[in-house]
């Protein structure tokens, strides 16, 4: 842990405490701000089923808490991953962020407890699941995921919504849902499709058969697999690392160009990419990366 991890988070204007459906949506509350303190340890007395924490300058953990059901996806756990990435947003000390389980879950599924006794009706008019989005669409800051053990159903998902995926060769990936009588909700056909292609795809939804992180990596669901819990959590805070040390305005660029390569035709992709080349002339910080490169210097990043 970084020995300097303790920080005050001002949750701009952002309700931060967890624990109602409500929370999740992001919306900007009339309550006056609040300031959040949490530390190295991950004791935190806002949260219940999450940990969040600072272990590298620059970048936010959060771990997944919820041991007992093996971080199986509640509403109350998501309402306050929400709060907490929302947190990580609006912190400008934060430049990248985290996300984990323990050794043996990343999480394994959306909480199939909650779900059983579910409506149509109700599911429909309270757009059960729509607010686990909020993550894809909310967060500008770069995230990984670290996943070891079961990442199952929404478990996947959710990893699978991350920037980045690190995981253990063993990990056990997979859509199970087909098991339960359902199907993936949380974007798992669309997500996993577009990594996979349609018959892998078509093969493990259909069967609800598992993959594990050695696949996932061959299959470029995820960047790499380690072989070991101890090696996956020491390079995924490395690669946080890495990229909490450039220019957030880069940083920030480089995530939207490459997402938007996963709505975009190649020909509107590519000159997406080139408006957003175009316009990083105008930052300083690409003066001082270019500078610093003449003058054989580290660069200073100035985020502007
Ligand atoms: N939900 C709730 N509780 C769970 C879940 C879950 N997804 N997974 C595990 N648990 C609980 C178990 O019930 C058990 O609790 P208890 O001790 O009170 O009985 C505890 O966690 C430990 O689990 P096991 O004893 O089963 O542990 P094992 O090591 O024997 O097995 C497995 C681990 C293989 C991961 C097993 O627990 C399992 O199969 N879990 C369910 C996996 C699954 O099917 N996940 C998909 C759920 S559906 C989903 O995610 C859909 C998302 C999108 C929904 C969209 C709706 C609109």
């Amino acid at each position: 842990m970084h020995p300097t991890a303790r920080l005050a988070v001002r949750s701009s204007g952002f309700r931060a405490a967890a624990g109602t459906a409500r929370l999740s949506r992001f919306q900007p509350s009339t309550l006056p701000r609040v300031v959040v303190r949490f530390s190295s340890s991950g004791s935190n007395p806002q949260y219940e089923f999450i940990q969040v924490t600072e272990p590298r300058p620059g970048v936010g953990q959060i771990t997944l808490n919820r041991p007992k059901a093996l971080n199986a996806l509640s509403t109350p756990l998501i309402t306050e991953l929400n709060t907490a990435l929302l947190t990580f947003q609006s912190t400008p000390s934060i430049r990248a962020i985290l996300l984990t389980g323990s050794q043996k879950a990343f999480a394994a599924g959306a909480d199939i407890k909650e779900m059983a006794p579910l409506t149509f009706s109700s599911a429909y008019l309270n757009s059960f699941i729509e607010s686990w989005s909020n993550l894809t669409t909310t967060l500008k800051k770069p995230l990984i995921a670290a996943v070891s053990g079961h990442a199952l159903g929404g478990g996947c998902e959710l990893a699978l919504m991350a920037d980045m995926i690190y995981c253990t060769k063993t990990a056990n990936f997979g859509q199970p849902e087909i098991k339960l009588g359902t199907i993936p909700g949380a974007g798992g056909s669309q997500r996993l499709t577009r990594a996979v292609g349609k018959a892998k795809a078509m093969e493990l939804i259909l069967t609800g058969k598992s993959f594990s992180g050695e696949e996932a990596e061959q299959w470029g669901v995820a960047a790499r697999a380690f072989g070991s819990y101890e090696e996956l959590m020491e390079e995924s805070l490395k690669t946080a690392e890495t990229i909490a040390g450039y220019s957030k305005v880069a940083v920030q660029a480089a995530k939207e160009v490459v997402n938007k390569s996963q709505e975009l035709g190649l020909r509107d992709g590519v000159e997406f990419e080139r408006r957003v080349f175009h316009a990083l002339f105008g930052s300083e910080d690409q003066k001082e990366g270019m500078g610093a490169f003449g003058e054989k210097r580290k660069a200073q990043w100035k985020d502007q």
